[in-house]
Formats: structure tokens, sequence, C-alpha cells
């Protein structure tokens, strides 16, 4: 299959610049019979499917030219197969907030949320926390996601601290369990699918519990009535259909917070749950690390766009026959960090010997990711390799090396492209 042909609509490059076209991209079924893919009767985008039972649908990288990711195309995770799955299913919705550490309970239904408290609005990555999982080496259980088991969304909601006050938190209060009713456990003694969340990031002002999605009700797949945005932080912590928040003294027992969804204590930059027990040595992930991620080439000169990946996502794919000599080459990705803003993208053409920042081209607050592109010209035969690293305002940039851990998660490896001319 040509590559050019992949997308309809795409790319215009004028006057130097490049012109995003707004969700113009429509996927011909016929061209992509390689894939697995979600029906194409549900109102998903062809996704890559990673399991069907519970649903769990990885985006194709070339969507990533869009700056927010669109709900159609946007990846899809769940642990427990059963789960409400029709909008009507969720007739009854209502949200509680209750538990020891909850002086006064309270219950909303959807229309008192968006009457009772202010509406914001938050542009923000969310990122499974196994996102590129399927790149471990040596190779590591769960879901084998690859590069694009995320996606940038603006939110609208209201704020879970303003709810939280509603709800008389007391000021000893450590932590917010949270969990979905309509997503129950499926195999007998598993527990409930439910995080901890540290009640000082639970009352930051940019977690919201968000009903809206890119302008459009969320869709049932990513949470629909009202899910948790915990900016900054994977979306484990982003509960979706969320019903139950419990504000608490002391964590009840749970396997999704005890012992999934940990890392091996010391070996990543990322802020602490809180004073945790030191001798404990796992620790619950928390923030994303700092990464970027490749979207795309466009050769100037022919006009023609590559996705540099085979097909399914499932590794980085040799550039051939794209460049000649003379040609100016635009890269194209997305950076991202935990919310502390991303400072600077570098890309490197000659395998990582001399860097160039890259152009910024579009970013939307520190909790979305930018969009950056930088061109080169091609001057000689060979290969070029091409790398491109995002450094954020804390002075964090990406790994050359994986950082390997049991769960496979925070792959932030510097990405290399070799480009044939
Ligand atoms: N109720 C519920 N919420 C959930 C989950 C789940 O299994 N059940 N999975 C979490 C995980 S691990 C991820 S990565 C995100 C995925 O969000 P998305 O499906 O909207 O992309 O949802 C989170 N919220
Ligand atoms: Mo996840």
């Amino acid at each position: 299959m040509d590559r050019r042909t992949f997308l309809k609509g795409g790319l215009l490059v004028a006057g130097g610049g490049l012109i995003l076209p707004k969700l113009s991209v429509a996927y011909d079924p016929s061209e992509i019979l390689a894939w697995s893919r979600y029906p194409l009767k549900s109102p998903k985008h062809p996704l890559i499917v990673q399991t069907m039972r519970p649903r769990n649908f990885e985006t194709p990288v070339q969507y990533y030219e869009h700056f927010y990711t669109p709900n159609e195309a946007f990846y899809v995770r769940w642990h427990q197969a059963d789960y409400a799955d029709k909008k009507e299913d969720f007739k009854d919705y209502k949200l509680k907030v209750y538990g020891p550490a909850a002086k006064k309970p309270v219950e909303f239904t959807l229309d008192e949320l968006k009457k009772n408290f202010k509406v914001y609005e938050l542009t923000a990555i969310n990122q499974c926390s196994g996102n590129r999982r399927g790149l471990s080496d040596p190779k590591v259980t769960g879901l084998q996601w690859r590069y694009s088991a995320l996606g940038n969304a603006k939110w609208v909601g209201v704020r879970l601290k303003d709810v939280l006050d509603a709800a008389g938190v007391d000021p000893k209060a450590k932590a917010i369990v949270v969990h979905s009713s309509y997503n129950p456990p499926t195999v007998q003694g598993q527990d409930h699918f439910a995080k901890a969340i540290p009640i000082w990031k639970a009352m930051d002002e940019n977690c919201l519990i968000a009903f809206e999605m890119n302008g459009e009700e969320l869709p049932v797949e990513n949470g629909y009535p009202a899910r948790l945005v915990i900016a900054g932080w994977t979306a484990t912590y982003w509960i979706k259909a969320v019903t139950d928040i419990q504000v608490v003294f002391d964590l009840p027992k749970n396997f999704w917070y005890d012992t999934a969804y940990r890392l091996p204590r010391g070996k990543f930059p990322t802020i602490e749950f809180w004073d945790k027990d030191p001798s404990a040595p796992f620790v619950p992930i928390t923030e994303m690390v700092v990464n970027s991620l490749v979207v795309k080439f466009v050769n100037n000169n022919t006009k023609r766009t590559i996705y540099p990946y085979e097909v399914d996502n499932t590794q980085i794919k040799d550039i051939k026959n794209f460049a000649r000599m003379g040609d100016y080459i635009t890269v194209m990705g997305v950076a991202y960090d935990g919310g502390y803003g991303i400072k600077m993208v570098e890309v490197s053409v000659d395998g990582g010997k001399t860097w160039q920042e890259a152009k910024i081209i579009k970013s939307d607050g520190r909790y979305s990711w930018v969009q950056w592109e930088h061109t080169f010209k091609v001057e000689k035969k060979g290969v070029y390799k091409v790398m491109a690293k995002a450094s954020n305002r804390m002075g964090q940039t990406q790994t050359f090396e994986l950082i390997w851990n049991p769960a496979g998660y925070h792959n932030n490896v510097v990405q290399t492209f070799n480009l044939y001319v």
C-alpha cells in the first residue's frame, strides 16, 4: 500500500509553513484491510485492536497531525470486560462523594454537577501508563501498546476540588478513592478497579470532573457521562463514568493501587505520591515523564508526506525513496510532560552528533502537548538518522536507553528514524 494514499486530505505546504487541516482525516477502510480493527459500524474510526474484551484500542499515529486528537479516533482502555456501553445505560447516573473524611456526603446528577459548579475548560494529555510497553526489551506482560495509547483533548467540566469542598473535606484527609459502579469486576475475587489519589493532587485546580471532550459529550468508550481529568498524571487516575469518590484518612486495600501501577523506587524523576513507606521497593506511578513523538515527514519539494510507522504502529519504518539531493524535508511531531511545560524540542539529523532547536508551532497550556517541526536540506547521499528530544522547564529530558521496569512504564527513549537518500 502506498503510504501517500493512506490519508485522504492531509497536509498543505504553503509559503514554507504547515497548515493542518481541521479533522480532515478520513480513512478508506479498503486501504487498511491489513489491520485488525474496531468494527466500522461503531462511531469510532478504525483503531488498532489490542483486545476486544474488554475494549482496548490504540490510535493510529497519523491522527496526531491534528492538535486535538479526534474523539472518534481516541484510544480506549478498560480493565474489566463488563461495563455499561450505551448512553441509555446511564439514565440514573449519580456522582456520590462520601467517606470517613467527608463531613457532609453529597450526590449530584449530571445536570446538578453542571448547574451547581463553575465550569472550566482545560487542554490535557491523556496517556496510559503503559504507552510503549510493547517496546520493552526484555518483554513484559500487559497490553502491548506501541506508540499511541495517548491523545490530546480539550476537556470541559467542573473542578474536582469544588465538588470535594461541597462534601466538607476533613483537613486531615489523606486521599480520595475513586471508582465507577458501571465497571464492576468480571472475575470472582478480583477487586473493583479503583484509584487512590492523594488529597493534595485531588485539590489541584487543574483536576476536573469532565463531561465534554473536544466540544462534544464524552464518547461512552471514553467515560460518558463524566470522568476524572487528573492533569499531568498518567491516565490510570482518570476514572471513567466516575460514580464514587470516597474521602479517606487511610486507604482501603485494593489490588489496583496496592500492587498494580507501581514503579521501582528512585528510577524515575517523578513526584512522590505522599510520605510513603520508605522501605517499599515499588512506589505508585504519578506524573508523566517528558516525551516526544515523531508523527510525519513532509518533502517540501515533492509535496509527499510519510507517516514513518508500520501500518499497525508496531515499529518505526525506514524511509526510502522519499528524499533526493536538494530537497527540503520537514519533520513534525508532538512533545509533552507532566505539566511543567515543554521548554524546547531539539532535532538531530546525524544520529545525535549535533542538535538544532525545532520550532514550536502550536501549544495550549502546560498540560497540553506542543506540536513542533524542523526543516532541513538534504545535502548528501546516505542515511540521515533523524532524532527528536524534548526537554521541560524543570530541565528534564528524554533518555537514550530504556529504563526497564517490570510493568513497562515511562518509556521516553528518543526515537531514531533512518531516512535513506
Ligand atoms: N471506570 C474505569 N475508568 C478507567 C479505566 C477503567 O478500566 N475503568 N482505565 C483507566 C486507564 S488505565 C486509562 S489508560 C484511561 C484510558 O482512558 P481512555 O479510554 O479515555 O483513553 O482510563 C482510565 N479510567
Ligand atoms: Mo492505563
